[in-house]
């Protein structure tokens, strides 16, 4: 069973994704994060502040990338560290439990130290490559299972992830599966998302293709 876990998309600028991740189309999904480049400290607050309205209005957690200033001030319910990013110990005696604390983690011992650091969960990737950071080497499913059997934390999938290869993805086994390029670079964004929630559900309820030799006619009830 996993949860999508959404992401803006930083090519696109801040307006476009105002007007893509509304509460409407965030209704549904496990996680929000707001991660853009380029804006300047007040621009990232207010759009911080209005992600974090739609969010609570959808009934979605509320993940801001990286600051964890911005995360606090508008009420955010998480901050996100990328790999590169402030240690997770530093970020959680600044902010006691009052925030859950997210870690990009590459390989087993950075998902064993970040827990044992106080991480709230981990993004294992990137799964395959991708147009969103082409210069990281993907680590692939394998190691992404290595991660989630090695942490009792949540475990989100991310990188290069798209409805043909969530199957593939799901064999590791992830708490949530993140995703920009597959839902924002669509030609219809709000298909493209149903269309994961749906995989995913499905996923969930464990729900197999039906053979179509049980379908009757041999004797079978
Ligand atoms: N962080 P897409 S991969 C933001 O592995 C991000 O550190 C990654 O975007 C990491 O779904 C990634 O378009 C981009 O591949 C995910």
């Amino acid at each position: 069973m996993a949860r999508l876990y959404l992401i803006t998309d930083e090519t696109l600028g801040l307006e476009a994704n105002l007007k893509l991740f509304t509460t409407e189309f965030l209704a549904g999904c496990g996680v929000f994060q707001l991660r853009l480049d380029n804006l300047s400290d007040r621009e990232f607050h207010q759009a911080a502040l209005e992600f974090s309205r739609r969010c609570h209005e959808a009934g979605v957690p509320f993940i801001v990338n990286d600051r964890v200033d911005i995360a606090l001030a508008a009420g955010a319910d998480g901050v996100h560290l990328g790999a590169d990013d402030l240690p997770v110990e530093v970020v959680r005696r600044l902010v006691g439990g009052e925030l859950l604390i997210g870690r990009t983690v590459r390989n087993r011992q950075q998902a064993v130290d970040a827990q044992r650091d106080g991480a709230s969960y981990l993004a294992a990737g990137p799964c395959f490559g991708t147009q969103t950071k082409p210069a990281l080497e993907p680590i692939g499913v394998g190691a992404v299972k290595e991660i989630t059997a090695a942490c009792e934390l949540p475990v989100c999938a991310i990188g290069g992830i798209t409805p043909d290869k969530l199957a593939l993805v799901l064999d590791a086994h992830p708490a949530y599966t993140a995703v920009i390029s597959s839902v924002t670079r669509s030609d219809d964004p709000a298909k493209a998302k149903q269309k994961l929630v749906t995989m995913l559900s499905i996923d969930e309820h464990n729900l197999q293709p039906r053979r179509l030799e049980k379908r009757g006619g041999s004797g079978e009830s």
